[in-house]
């Protein structure tokens, strides 16, 4: 009989997270947000304040951009380390969902514990307590099922013996990472129990590499040495994997060209020769070129989601071969692909040894430098005769360049920019941050909280539109209290511009997007810079694109966050690269400018390679 130590089951979950390690010795979970309410105050609460520095505690403000911070944090440490995140029973918990399935998208670690109903029903129904008529078992919580890779329900002290080693299990396999949750009953939280000693002792959980299987490796060896026009599309599995530099020099080796999806933008330099920038709806000239004659497509990490293949219409030569080398038997047999199961950077390695001196024939390269004086065009400050007229997302986007460093990470989730700056932005190595698995506004100010957390010693953007900010702000505050700066560039372009364009590519009138085509009896001023400055920013409006530089600059070795406002030109788009993206056109009635969208999305969709 092995002895025994006698604890609620609250304080037995937050002493065993508090010793389950990383390989570097450093705690797996880094720490807890929280927001108490009846569903934890008492049980989870009490742990928490008990387990003190050993697992520290924060409070946010709302628990779903608590748990943006947190996802943010788990990207940055590219998934080496995560962050658990706390919150009541009902609405607490059912704020947690969207970002849960935000986490699930992007294959991010995240523990997520939400007060659960009483097990023991004595008090039914609690507070916030959902009832359902016909099945006795369900609860606010489990809208989490369908979002995250493990779910269960703490209804016996016990059960964490079995559950707390499955959450770690799969929040360190790169394989099924993504988010767990822990839904904890609140009267067994409180309820004591005889754990094993032994169940406590530190535990470190290494992150497998698993090899791939040499004969799949041969058949793509095979498929690559037939090839007169590879691609290499590198997603954010290369990052995950720590690939970043074998990528670039297996390119190198067997002279393949690479493009570089949103998850994976960063891996490789910009400057890198064989670097063609973004593929599919968001992508550069060169590099759209490029895989549309490609006869040999090879993902590395990646999911291919539509804004990759334009809806599956970039990777046009009938001709063309899929591949793709990934971790997860799903992702690598998608759409018909030869899949090579494995961790991008072990694969790599075998892939390397398969090809021997295998190279590529030579491609385009004059392509990738007409693609940069292209963006350098476009990004340029305005001409003196513009200067009066307003700035464009691409000159922010330019300014933000040139007044920022290699050491910097610019992040961003959804609007205009991270479509923008996946076309335009030169990313430097590790300095590109991008939601956008679930592109979710309202992730940005507090995801930039998250990275510079992860990342102290680095200078951290925020893109963020005037939409998004109004969706979710509110922890520019906990930024402010607990110290963590960054810098928020926010355009205001007064309403969603990238939806009010989309409506009238897709032959929609304007409405419903811009403030100026809303039911609303007078326009908004909303004074944006009031606003942050109220929860304590550094907080200023900036005139013009030189100013920005400016106030990007001055914003260093501030202690607080700083929001920068720029009035921003809602109309134009980036002026550079882009192809079609499947949003689908009313295929009746309307008016003249609906049937030239309808007929031209018909013409695009009958170039859809659905499967291979
Ligand atoms: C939570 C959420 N709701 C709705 C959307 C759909 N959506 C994507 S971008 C966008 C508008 C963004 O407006 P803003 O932040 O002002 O950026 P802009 O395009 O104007 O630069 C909307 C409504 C979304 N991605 N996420
Ligand atoms: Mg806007």
């Amino acid at each position: 009989m092995s002895n025994t130590i006698r604890l609620t089951a609250a304080q037995a979950m937050v002493r065993w997270l508090a010793v389950q390690m990383t390989e570097e010795g450093e705690r797996f979970i880094e720490g807890v947000w929280a927001i108490f309410g009846h569903g934890n105050v008492a049980g989870l609460g009490e742990a928490l304040h008990g387990i003190g520095d050993r697992l520290p505690t924060w409070r946010g403000q709302n628990e779903q951009t608590m748990a943006h911070a947190a996802i943010a944090y788990a990207k940055t440490k590219a998934r080496r380390r995560a962050m658990a995140v706390t919150s009541s029973i009902g609405p607490g918990a059912t704020n947690m969902v969207t970002a849960a399935a935000l986490a699930h998208v992007n294959r991010l670690p995240v523990l997520f514990i939400p007060g659960d109903v009483f097990a023991n029903r004595r008090p039914d129904p609690v507070l916030q307590q959902i009832e359902d008529f016909d099945d006795g078992t369900v609860s606010a919580n489990d809208c989490f099922r369908p979002v995250s890779r493990y779910f269960d329900r703490i209804a016996r002290p016990e059960h964490l013996l079995t559950a707390l080693p499955r959450a770690l299990r799969v929040m360190t396999d790169p394989a099924n990472c993504g988010p767990v949750c822990l839904a904890f009953c609140q009267d067994v939280q409180a309820e004591a129990y005889d754990y094993p000693e032994t169940f406590f002792a530190p535990r470190t959980w290494r992150i497998r590499r698993p090899e791939p299987d040499p004969r799949e490796v041969a058949d793509v060896a095979a498929l690559l040495r037939a090839a007169r026009r590879p691609v290499i599309v590198a997603g954010g599995g290369v990052i995950h994997s720590g690939a970043e530099e074998r990528l670039a020099t297996f390119a190198a080796q067997h002279n393949i060209p690479l493009v570089e999806t949103q998850a994976g933008k960063g891996a490789v330099s910009w400057q890198d020769e064989r670097n063609f920038g973004s593929p599919g709806v968001t992508g550069s000239d060169c590099a759209n070129r490029l895989c549309a004659e490609a006869d040999l497509v090879l993902g590395v990490g990646t999911r291919f989601q539509d804004f990759t293949t334009g809806s599956w219409t970039v990777f046009a030569n009938p001709a063309r071969r899929l591949v793709s080398i990934n971790l997860a038997g799903y992702d690598a047999n998608k759409h018909g692909a030869t899949g090579i199961v494995g961790d991008a950077r072990a694969t790599l390695d075998a892939l390397s040894l398969a090809l021997t001196e295998h190279r590529a024939p030579d491609f385009d390269a004059e392509a990738r430098r007409a693609w940069h004086a292209k963006v350098a065009a476009v990004t340029a400050p305005p001409a003196e005769v513009h200067r009066n007229a307003l700035p464009t997302d691409a000159q922010v986007i330019g300014a933000v360049q040139r007044a920022t460093t290699e050491r910097s990470i610019v992040m961003c989730a959804a609007g205009t920019m991270p479509g923008a700056l996946q076309v335009l932005w030169q990313a430097s190595p590790g300095g590109y941050h991008m939601e956008y698995g679930y592109s979710c506004m309202g992730y940005e100010v507090a995801g930039a909280m998250g990275v510079k957390l992860a990342a102290p010693d680095r200078e951290v953007i925020c893109f963020v539109g005037d939409g998004s900010y109004m969706m979710a702000n509110s922890e520019l505050a906990t930024a402010v209290m607990r110290r963590v700066p960054f810098t928020v560039v926010l355009t205001d372009n007064r309403g969603y511009g990238c939806i009010n364009r989309l409506q009238a590519e897709c032959g929609g009138a304007a409405f419903n997007n811009l403030y100026e085509d809303c039911n609303v009896e007078v326009q908004p001023e909303i004074d944006f810079v009031a606003h942050a400055a109220a929860m304590g920013a550094h907080a200023e409006k900036v005139t013009d694109i030189a100013a920005l530089e400016a106030g990007i600059a001055a914003a260093r070795g501030r202690a607080v966050p700083t929001v920068l406002v720029i009035d921003t030109d809602p109309t134009p788009g980036t002026g550079a690269g882009g192809h079609w993206w499947d949003v689908a056109v009313p295929q009746a009635g309307g008016p003249e400018r609906l049937e030239q969208a309808r007929a031209c999305y018909n013409r695009n969709a009958a170039a859809q390679r659905v499967v291979d």
